[in-house]
């Protein structure tokens, strides 16, 4: 890709890794890049201006475990048996397989798994999967046809392929182990979901390139593979799952993916110059809105020590810059090696929901959006007692929940004002 065809469309400013949660201690080495964002008016791929090195960011301290996002537990599952039904793969290889919530839903006879962050290695291969801890290269490719592997029915990655820079040698390496009727299915944000929500925050340095179906049908084509399907996931935010192949016929999904984009201006720079208008608002607006109620003298904490506040705290100033330190005071996350550190950059404490009384606090402010209703309904005796939640997904607005039937079961559910 030559770097003339990279325009730039947006600047956040300063950052720190998003997932190098970290002691006070360290607070005064802390690693921090620029992270800027640019498209390439030639493959119309969207990416980071610079990357970070993979190995700063993934290696045996990376904390995000699936698992600990639990509703992902589920969709996993389900996920598999989809994949087991329509396809009936034999052999089965997972890139980036995390804590192995994909994987245990396959034989360990016929499957494998490709992790670069060695305490997750450990865990998979503790479960009986042979995990090549490693990051995903042609040359690894070679290494695992080499160890007799046989080509693979099924390759599998999610929340993997838009954190790899190269991505030619990622679909080359792909192409490479896929059998000639195998399928290879990876899920990853929608850069048209992010850009319809204003969810800014999926940018970081994890996330190198921010894929639309448009940039990756380009990219898959140069390297000899073809997209035949597109599913639009609700999970993160909003996601696509892509299903490649040597040669299937390709399915109207397909079509109507490119069209939808095309239809939205993706393939305009100045659809991403309003985008870095509306991302600006949404800043002032979020902050402008902590300020007044840290003014009203009420008590505001957040919920997710998630990857995408690292962007939003670390872009919106809050807890970094002097006069913000105090708007969110503390974070809540249930992933335990989270806990007891603070967050990067803006060094918010970030604890356990067990260790805190959330009546305490007059505002939630939803660090991990894109879980809202689960958790709404995991913290209704707050609701019950007033309290109220702050998004800035798709716009910055305060929720209050109400219960509504949903079938049989009574839910929260939140309106935004
Ligand atoms: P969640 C990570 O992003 C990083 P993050 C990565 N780059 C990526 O692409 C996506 O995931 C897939 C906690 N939690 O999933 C658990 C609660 O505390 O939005 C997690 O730490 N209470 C790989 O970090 C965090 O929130 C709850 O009730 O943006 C959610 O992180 C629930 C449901 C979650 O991903």
């Amino acid at each position: 890709m030559s770097s003339k065809m990279k325009k730039e469309f947006l600047d956040l400013g300063k950052h720190p890794i998003a997932n190098a949660f970290l002691k006070e201690k360290d607070f005064d080495n802390e690693f921090l890049f620029d992270l800027k964002v640019v498209f390439d008016t030639e493959s119309k791929l969207v990416s980071l201006k610079e990357f970070v090195e993979p190995e700063k960011i993934f290696n045996e301290n990376y904390p995000y475990t699936t698992s600990n996002s639990f509703p992902m537990i589920k969709h996993f599952k389900e996920t598999a048996e989809m994949l087991m039904k329509e396809f009936n793969p034999l052999t089965v290889m997972e890139i980036g397989s995390n804590d192995g919530v994909f994987l245990k839903n396959w034989s360990n006879d016929y499957t494998i798994g490709v992790e670069p962050c060695g305490n997750f290695a450990k865990v998979t291969k503790g479960m009986g999967y042979q995990t090549y801890n490693e990051f995903w290269t042609t040359g690894l490719s070679e290494k695992i046809k080499n160890d007799g592997y046989l080509l693979f029915d099924l390759i599998y990655a999610a929340n993997c392929i838009c954190h790899i820079h190269d991505l030619d040698d990622v679909f080359k390496a792909v192409k490479n182990l896929l059998h000639k009727d195998g399928v290879f299915v990876f899920e990853d944000p929608s850069l048209l979901k992010i850009l319809e929500r204003n969810s800014y925050d999926q940018i970081y340095d994890e996330h190198p390139h921010i894929f639309s179906i448009t940039a990756l049908d380009n990219i898959l084509m140069k390297n000899g593979l073809k997209i035949f399907r597109v599913d639009n996931l609700s999970v993160h935010g909003g996601s696509n799952r892509v299903y490649v192949s040597h040669n299937r016929p390709v399915e109207p999904s397909v079509r109507e993916n490119l069209q939808k984009e095309d239809d939205f201006g993706l393939n305009e720079f100045k659809t991403y110059q309003e985008f870095a208008k509306r991302v600006e608002k949404s800043k002032n607006d979020l902050v402008d809105l902590l300020v007044k109620l840290k003014n009203d003298g009420k008590r505001v904490m957040s919920i997710g020590a998630t990857a995408k506040s690292t962007t939003v705290f670390n872009y919106c100033g809050i807890g970094v810059s002097p006069w913000q330190a105090d708007l969110i005071e503390l974070i809540t996350d249930t992933t335990k090696d989270k806990q007891g550190m603070c967050a990067p950059g803006s060094h918010i404490p970030v604890v356990s929901r067990e260790s805190i009384d959330i009546n305490d606090y007059d505002y939630v402010y939803l660090g991990a959006w894109n879980f809202k209703d689960v958790i709404v309904n995991i913290e209704s005796e707050f609701v019950q007692n007033g309290g109220k939640f702050i998004t800035h997904v798709p716009n910055v607005s305060i929720g209050s929940a109400k219960w509504v039937p949903q079938g049989n079961i009574n839910e929260f559910l939140v309106e935004w004002k």
